[in-house]
């Protein structure tokens, strides 16, 4: 089976999760976009969406989904999104598609965070994938120079500026034994902006495609 076709598996799964007139806010990736037509799909009449990229609110507009301001839905039921790695902890490493920093807030604003993964991101100890920073422009080489001392290895995401404006550092060559206190450290670090480690506040929901079906994990 096909990675896309078990992310179309986790993501149809998710919609057992939501609830009619809900609002719900919607993470970015290639996962996403099969939950997003799924939603679409099943014509499921939710609310509307909390948006974490403006890749994911095209999208949602395409098919006549509201796209709310998080400064006027208050607190939401659930949060769905994808990731780049997970643990068997449910702690995620995110921002592979450059929206971890709207990602990590919905997800902070949310009760229910159920995250929609195909099993390659499945992780016994996190780090394979490079972890991406978020950082203020003028700070980058000021960041990397933390993030070596952090024993990462920094590599500038050229041509990437995030829907905020920023710029991303991918650490490499970390093997992430305590993720709440990397995160920590990391955030830490004058100019960083977000840490696409979803640690202090994992998922609360892994939903797995793999070559069986799809498995949740809490
Ligand atoms: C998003 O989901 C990003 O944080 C992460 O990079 C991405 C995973 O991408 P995909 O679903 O395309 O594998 O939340």
């Amino acid at each position: 089976m096909t990675a896309d076709r078990k992310k179309q598996q986790a993501a149809q799964a998710a919609l057992a999760h939501v609830r009619e007139d809900q609002i719900i806010g919607i993470g970015t990736g290639s996962t996403v976009n099969h939950f997003i037509e799924a939603l679409a799909a099943q014509k499921l009449r939710i609310r509307g969406a909390v948006s974490s990229s403006e890749a994911t609110t095209a999208r949602l507009k395409t098919h006549g989904i509201e796209v709310l301001d998080l400064n006027s839905t208050g607190e939401l039921d659930i949060y769905v999104d994808g990731a780049d790695e997970s643990d068997r902890q449910l702690r995620l490493i995110k921002g592979g598609g450059a929206a971890l920093t709207r990602e990590k807030i919905i997800a902070a604003a949310s009760h229910r965070f159920v995250c929609i993964v195909d099993d390659s991101k499945l992780v016994e100890v996190l780090g394979r994938f490079p972890l991406p920073v978020e950082v203020i422009p003028m700070a980058r080489a000021h960041v990397a120079r933390a993030l070596r001392r952090l024993g990462g290895h920094p590599v500038y995401r050229e041509s990437t500026l995030t829907d905020n404006g920023n710029q991303i550092l991918d650490v490499h060559g970390l093997s992430i034994l305590d993720p709440i206190s990397l995160e920590q450290a990391i955030n830490q670090i004058v100019g960083v902006v977000t840490v696409g480690l979803f640690a202090s506040r994992p998922a609360d929901v892994l939903i797995v495609g793999g070559e069986t079906g799809v498995v949740s994990m809490t």
